[in-house]
Order: C-alpha cells, then sequence, then structure tokens
C-alpha cells in the first residue's frame, strides 16, 4: 500500500499511533523491526548525525536526502520534520513537491521564524506571525497531489511562553487553513499543559505530542486515556540517536582504554545482525537470480564418500578421516576447494559423505550421507545425490585438489558434457596411483608448454581396460555437465541398469561405463586439456608435494 494510504489509515483505524525518531536507513529500520507503525525524520537527529546544531543549519535538500533514505530502507510511512519550511511560503511550496514526490507520507511544519533552534535550547524561540504561517499551511496543502498526504502544523506557543491561549488560537488557524493535524509541543516536564491544552482542544482536529520531557504522560495515561483526550500520535523524537551516543561512546573508550584487549563482542551487534540490516541476504538471493556471468549458476558435487583402500601409504592418516578432511598446513584439502569455487557464482554446493561422515562440518554445502558407500565406485555416490544432478553441474572428486583458473577454463566451455584431461601423467611417477585413461581424436601435441590449450578434444575412450601406453591423457576428476549433460547422464545410467537388468547400485557400472556409454551413442563428450592447475593426493608423496606447494613460503615464491 502506498505510504501516505497507510499513514492516513493508521489515522483512522488505530487508538495511537506510535512514532520513533531516527536520521538514516539503518536506524529507520530498527524503528520498523521495533514494531512501530511511522518512522520521525527528526531534525534534531539528523543534524546530530552530521555533528552540526538542530538550528538550519543543513539544507532542505541534505534533510530530504536523509528522509528518503529513511523512506527506501523499509515499509513505515515517514513523517518528516521540516522544521519551519525552510523560508518563506514559496520554500514551502517547493518542499512539498520534493518531499510528496520521494513518497514521504506526511510532513510536520513549525510555526518559528527561519532559522529556527531547537525547541528544548533556551533563549531564542521567536514565533512567526500568525498569518505568515497560516499562508504555509495553505500552500502546503494548495501544492499537494495526494489527496492522503498529511501537513501537521506544530504549535511552538506553550515553548516560546506564550501561554495557552495563544497555543489555541493558532491551532484553531492552522486547522481552518487546512493543516491534518497540530503537534502540540512541551517542554515541561510533566504533562498537565499538554492535557489541559487537550481538553480545551477538545479534538477539533488529532493532536500529535512529543513527551520527550514528560514520560510520566506514558505511565499515566493508558492508549485509551490519550484517545480520548484526542492524542492520536506518540512521537519518541529522539531516544534512538541518544542511545547509540551513548552505547558508541561507551564501546569506543573501552577499548581504547583496553587497547582492544577486552571483548566487546556481548555488548556489539553480531556481525551477521549488521549484515541482515544492511540487506546483504536479499542482495545474496538477487545474485543468484540476476548477476549473470560466464561463471555463473551452477551447482556442484563433491564425491567425498570414499574410504582408503586396503595398502594405501596414505592409509595411516586416514584412519581417522577421510581424503577429503586431509589437513594441508592447517586447512582441509574439501575447505581449500570450497574456498576457490566461493569466488565463483554457485547456486549450491553438495557433499556426497560416507567414510567417516560425521567428521564433515561445511556449514555452506549440504551434505548427503551415502551410508552403503564401502566398498562402491564414485557412480553410487552420484546416485545418492541424483536429486543434485540438475542444471549445470561441476562434478569433483574429492582427493584432487584445483585452482581457480582451471575452474574458470572449464566454465567457459559450452558443451554438454566436458571433462578435464592431463597430458602430464607420463611424466610422473605412477606408483600406487589409481588412473582413468583417455584416449581422444587428437594426440597430445604438447605436453609441457603450450599457448594453446583452449582447443576442446572429443574423447574416444575413457577408462576400462585401456593402457597407459595407448592413453592420451588421464581424467583428473573435474567433468562440467549442462543442464543437458546432467540429464543426458542420469538418463544413460538408468538405461543401462535396466538393459543390463541391474540395478546401478551393485557396483557393477562406474562413472567411466556411463561416459562410455554416452560416447558409444554418438553423443559428444569434450576434453579440456590442462597441464597444471590442479594435484591429486593419493599418495603420501602426493600429500608431501601438496604441503610443499602450498606452504606460505612456497606460495609466496610463486
Ligand atoms: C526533532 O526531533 O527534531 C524535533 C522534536 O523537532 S524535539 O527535538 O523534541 O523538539
Ligand atoms: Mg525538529
Amino acid at each position: 500500500m502506498i505510504k501516505t494510504k497507510k499513514l492516513r489509515k493508521l489515522f483512522n483505524d488505530k487508538e495511537v499511533i506510535y512514532v520513533m525518531g531516527a536520521h538514516n536507513g539503518l536506524s529507520a529500520k530498527l524503528v520498523e523491526q521495533s514494531g512501530y507503525d511511522a518512522v520521525w525524520a527528526s531534525g534534531l537527529e539528523i543534524s546530530a548525525s552530521y555533528a552540526v546544531p538542530d538550528a538550519n543549519i543543513l539544507t532542505m535538500t541534505q534533510y530530504l536526502e536523509k528522509s528518503s533514505e529513511m523512506n527506501e530502507a523499509g515499509s513505515l510511512p515517514i513523517v518528516s520534520d521540516c522544521d519551519t519550511g525552510y523560508g518563506n511560503s514559496n520554500n514551502v511550496i517547493y518542499l512539498v513537491k520534493k518531499y510528496e514526490s520521494a513518497g514521504i507520507a506526511a510532513i510536520c511544519l513549525e510555526d518559528k521564524l527561519f532559522p529556527k533552534v531547537n525547541s528544548f535550547i533556551g533563549g531564542r524561540q521567536e514565533l512567526a506571525p500568525i498569518a505568515e504561517f497560516v499562508g504555509k499551511i495553505m500552500a502546503a496543502k494548495n501544492t499537494q497531489r495526494d489527496e492522503n498526504f498529511m501537513v501537521i502544523a506544530r504549535v511552538e506557543a506553550l515553548i516560546a511562553g506564550w501561554g495557552e491561549r495563544e497555543a489555541l488560537l493558532r491551532a484553531e488557524k492552522y486547522v481552518e487553513a487546512g493543516a491534518d493535524a497540530i503537534l502540540i509541543h512541551s517542554k515541561r516536564t510533566d504533562p498537565d499543559e499538554i492535557i489541559s491544552f487537550a481538553k480545551k482542544w477538545d479534538k477539533r482536529a488529532p493532536l500529535v505530542v512529543v513527551p520527550t520531557t514528560y514520560p510520566s504522560l506514558m505511565q499515566n495515561f493508558s492508549d485509551t486515556d490519550l484517545s480520548g483526550l484526542g492524542i492520536k500520535m506518540v512521537i519518541f523524537a529522539n531516544q534512538g540517536i541518544r542511545a547509540s551516543i551513548k552505547a558508541m561512546g561507551k564501546i569506543m573508550s573501552d577499548m581504547r582504554q583496553s587497547r582492544g584487549a577486552v571483548s566487546v563482542e556481548k555488548e556489539v551487534a553480531t556481525l551477521k545482525e549488521v549484515f541482515e540490516l544492511q540487506g546483504m541476504i536479499q542482495m545474496k538471493d538477487s545474485e543468484k537470480k540476476f548477476l549473470k556471468s560466464e561463471n555463473s549458476d551452477f551447482n556442484v558435487i563433491i564425491l567425498a564418500a570414499g574410504a582408503p583402500q586396503h595398502g594405501d601409504d596414505l592409509e595411516p592418516l586416514l584412519r581417522d578421516r577421510p581424503v577429503a578432511l586431509l589437513d594441508i598446513n592447517g586447512q582441509s584439502l574439501i575447505k581449500r576447494n570450497l574456498e576457490t569455487l566461493s569466488r565463483f557464482s554457485v547456486n549450491e554446493v553438495c557433499v556426497v559423505t560416507g567414510y567417516c561422515s560425521e567428521q564433515f562440518n561445511l556449514p555452506d554445502a549440504t551434505l548427503i550421507h551415502n551410508p552403503d558407500y564401502e566398498g562402491k565406485n564414485v557412480l553410487h555416490s552420484i546416485v545418492a545425490a541424483e536429486e543434485k544432478l540438475k542444471g549445470k553441474t561441476l562434478l569433483a572428486y574429492a582427493d584432487i585438489l584445483f585452482d581457480r583458473g582451471i575452474i574458470e577454463k572449464l566454465l567457459k566451455c559450452d558443451e554438454d558434457i566436458v571433462l578435464v584431461g592431463d597430458a602430464t601423467f607420463k611424466k610422473v611417477n605412477m606408483n600406487n596411483r589409481r588412473k582413468d585413461f583417455l584416449v581422444t581424436d587428437e594426440m597430445p601435441k604438447i605436453t609441457y608448454r603450450s599457448i594453446d590449450l583452449n582447443k576442446l578434444k572429443c574423447i574416444r575412450k575413457i577408462g576400462g581396460d585401456t593402457l597407459p601406453e595407448e592413453a592420451h591423457y588421464e581424467f583428473v576428476g573435474l567433468a562440467l555437465l549442462s543442464d543437458r549433460g546432467s540429464k543426458i547422464f542420469k538418463e544413460m545410467y538408468h538405461t543401462m541398469a535396466k538393459e543390463n537388468k541391474m540395478e546401478i547400485l551393485n557396483d557393477k557400472i562406474t562413472i567411466n561405463d556411463v561416459f562410455q556409454e554416452i560416447i558409444n551413442r554418438n553423443i559428444p563428450i569434450s576434453m579440456l586439456e590442462v597441464n597444471s592447475g590442479w594435484i591429486e593426493i593419493q599418495t603420501f608423496e602426493n600429500y608431501k608435494t601438496a604441503c610443499y606447494l602450498l606452504s606460505p613460503q612456497t606460495e609466496g615464491t610463486r
């Protein structure tokens, strides 16, 4: 609902409208969260937030900017304190146009002389002639386009010491000029003059009060009592900024005195609360929907269920943890990969766990437990996470560490199924290493130095009985499937299981069999050639290399 209408409805429907002062988007948000009906864009708070006096030092544009900021921060209507209107009736005409088009629900104009000073400052409290102020109210009402936009006339006669008669006379004239409500202000420490005024005023127009100096009004009068007196709106004008000044000052000086050695965590808002207030959570959601790039919008499935195989020389290190949780210089293998992936716009990371699954603690990932992992191959884990294999999906083995560059290159591929292959396996010691060999339509020409690694190869054969001598590449354990590729892959293993009259889950079919069958049925599978950017952790030697390559000293020299 448009905010002018919202405020008008509150005037019609609510016994008493509760309004809290604020000075920026953040404080306005807190007002809303605390359950108020509207926000008072307080002149005192806004000027204090600039560390300048509440005496028309700031310009209308500065006040308006803050009102707009508060308006945009939430769904509450804004009642803007516009002081005297920043000049004469000409300024008021301009002001109403600007405030109305900014979506402000109501303005409040006070009958003092420009430049005003805050009502609680002794001395200069000069009232404008009645006629002049009546002219401003008429100008405001004549300018507004939305019938629900409200103009509140603020009577300062009690503040200036001109007495109740003058206050009543002024209120009368302002309502005749079209004011929608009267703000009767008082600096007394008891509510007596407000009560007396209200009784004599006798509900000729709704009253607004600001009980800064007379909080006993709120202690001694219920909403029904206030309503009976014609008091429709209560504004707590400045307590918010006063609370923050005190709290900020205390924390800042406590921290300075203790050199930050004392934790103030319990006394300050959590970062999560700050992020929520500034809309970071919504921003993340919109990023998912709208922040499109070549690298955006894909899911990741990390296949981390496997147990160490008997005879692996890593076995002693993996007695109480899966390989994904192997510590590499203070951070686990999987956390390093997740950190790399966090630089991309990933929809969801799903980790399929099995062996030592209770050891996984990855708040940013969806964990899917595959209880039946023992002795099974990775296809078994893919099936366990089948519902996640949809859209563009990156499949990653958990025993490899990859860098950002390799993922960037992979995401640039438009083909339905792309596997990452590396030809340098021929140069490294192959003891005790499991390999998935690839034969492609082209021999690798250059294995170490090249400037044209971007052309994709076409895979002819994968895994199975492929011998190292005939292999061109090894599959590194990273594959990117498009939405169509994901469907093809899923359909294929279901078809294979049906045709062979076997359960997929009985471990007879491997991931390589599925890829091979796809190729056999003339659906192309591409291969992205890399010769760096990844390492596998299958042997103790691999592990030592990873620790060496990722030690801070080595990383610094690269
Ligand atoms: C303000 O909040 O700026 C007001 C209310 O005008 S008071 O400061 O209480 O006068
Ligand atoms: Mg003010």
